[in-house]
């Protein structure tokens, strides 16, 4: 552990100095710098995080890609407290509480502050959103992926029952009540700002849930209409979506709510963003 944690370091530095150096030869040299190497295309790529875990919860992980990545994921975050369905609602107060307000949650697609006590099945009120929509596998609401709290959030029962099943897409018609919300017969598009929190749940479900433990495998990708298959779409969108709305304040407060009181587990796609595309590319 000593030898690995200053190697790790000294590799993550040069990086970003690379890239910080190619950027500026490029706009010193100009269009005259013809013997200039071209800055790397995969400059924009998210930057290695380093977080306050990787020492800890994540060292199996570290140094690893692609499909060993994955699986060295699974085992971490594959040890977990699960909690029951009818748990799920008092710790939706906790994880997912508006930060302005302790009496109030605040509702995924529609991003409405509204009262903790207003969950329920009727018009107006908040309930269990399965942003992996749980018909994708078939799991229910037993104690498992159907009541895993890293993919459920308050949503806005009307908007809840519009969302139902379908998967993720660009596209569609204004989704009544529920401002920047699109959609069609065939997928739903989040608002902006949640965009990728979305993508970040359905990648984690996808790598916790591996066919082990009598649950589907469940995966993300490229198709809608995946029905009942345990697969969720469109995966190239939700790569986009993750890229484009990074993980705020209110996204890693709520991981580390999981963590720390609930399920002692973590999301890696909101400690660790560039691990996307080190799985998926
Ligand atoms: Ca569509
Ligand atoms: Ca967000
Ligand atoms: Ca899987």
């Amino acid at each position: 552990m000593h030898v690995t944690r200053p190697n790790r370091t000294a590799l993550r530095k040069p990086l970003t100095l690379l890239i910080g150096v190619a950027a500026l030869a490029t706009s010193l040299t100009g269009t005259a710098g013809a013997a200039q190497a071209p800055a790397p295309a995969q400059s924009v790529t998210t930057a290695a995080a380093v977080t306050a875990y990787d020492d800890t919860y994540y060292s199996p992980a570290i140094g690893k890609t692609g499909a060993a990545l994955k699986a060295s994921l699974n085992d971490i975050i594959s040890k977990q407290t699960k909690i029951s369905y009818s748990a799920v609602w008092d710790a939706l107060k906790k994880t997912d509480e508006d930060p302005n307000n302790s009496s109030n949650v605040i509702l995924l697609y529609t991003g409405r502050s509204q009262s903790k006590a207003d969950n329920g099945g009727n018009v107006g009120d908040w309930n269990r959103e399965h942003v992996w929509a749980k018909s994708h596998g078939d799991f229910g609401t037993t104690t498992g992926p159907g009541t895993d709290i890293h993919h459920l959030r308050p949503a806005d029962v009307q908007v809840n029952s519009i969302r139902g099943n379908k998967d993720f897409d660009n596209g569609g018609s204004a989704v009544s009540g529920a401002p920047g919300n699109y959609t069609d017969s065939d997928s739903f598009e989040p608002r902006n700002a949640v965009k990728g929190d979305v993508a970040r749940m359905i990648l984690y479900m996808a790598v916790r849930y591996e066919g082990e433990d009598g649950w589907p495998d469940l995966e993300p990708n490229n198709n809608v209409n995946n029905g009942t298959n345990p697969y969720m779409g469109r995966l190239s969108v939700l790569k986009q979506w993750h890229q484009q709305d990074p993980p705020d304040a209110f996204e890693q407060r709520r991981n580390q709510v999981i963590y720390d009181t609930y399920q002692h587990n973590r999301n890696p796609f909101i400690d660790h963003p560039e691990w996307v595309a080190s799985i998926w590319g």
